[in-house]
């Protein structure tokens, strides 16, 4: 049995008296994925299916916010210069406005931009890490392990979008650190529902092979209970 009968064994947080902690990994919950007019739209992509993730990664941070555990808000996003974004990325996608040209929210995917921004639901906290990121995985070009070093973080507990493109390659990268990941199966979103199913049951499959699911309401009740406010 876990020792947190909510959370899907073998899925377990550490004690709280370990020195280690579990961090918050929110992915890319930004205006160029979720609104009109930015990168996602762009592509051609529904991006108001989107928007149906936002009230469950608004309690996972909410929760962390209480608890007082860390949280880390990722932003992909380029150089002004696009001299961090590979040509094989620009050139993907039959865009007629691509990455770096203007549109409705400003600049495709540079930093600082209008866009480029988180969605105001889900703003940042003074505090928390905002962590832009040039790649797919959050661990790709970027300081991340190094800041959960600090936190001395060894589980992880990831929302955001999209599913299968971002938030699987971060949980694929951290899992190839070692990191015990959960992911938050109504706390993310995909353009397509079985992507988004097919990712769930492949991180988990194999005995949690890539890591586990849960929902947002029983990621919050073990945390709260392991944690101590319940
Ligand atoms: C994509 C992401 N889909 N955050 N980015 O390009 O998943």
């Amino acid at each position: 049995m876990s020792a947190i009968a909510a959370l899907p064994y073998p899925w377990d947080l550490p004690t709280p008296d370990s020195g280690n902690t579990v961090a918050l990994v929110m992915i890319d919950m930004q205006r160029d994925f979720i609104e009109e007019g930015g990168f996602g739209s762009m592509l051609g992509n529904q991006v108001s299916r989107l928007q149906a993730c936002i009230p469950a990664a608004q309690q996972l941070l909410t929760a962390f916010r209480e608890l007082g555990l860390p949280i880390i808000h990722t932003q992909e996003g380029h150089q002004p210069d696009l001299s961090d974004c590979p040509p094989s990325k620009r050139t993907r996608g039959n865009l007629t406005t691509g990455i770096g040209d203007s549109g409705p929210l400003g600049r495709i995917l540079v930093l600082g931009e209008p866009g480029n921004d988180f969605v105001p639901a889900l703003e940042p906290l003074p505090g928390e890490i905002i962590l832009p990121k040039p790649g797919k995985g959050a661990f790709y070009n970027t300081p991340l392990q190094e800041i959960l070093t600090q936190y001395q973080a060894t589980h992880l507990i990831l929302g955001g979008v999209t599913t299968e493109v971002c938030v699987q390659t971060t949980m694929r990268e951290a899992n190839d650190r070692g990191y015990d990941c959960l992911l938050v199966e109504d706390a993310t979103e995909s353009y397509f529902p079985e992507f988004k199913q097919a990712t769930l049951e492949m991180v988990r499959a194999q005995g949690g092979i890539v890591g586990w699911t849960a929902s947002a309401q029983t990621t919050i009740e073990g945390l709260k209970a392991h944690y101590g406010t319940l």
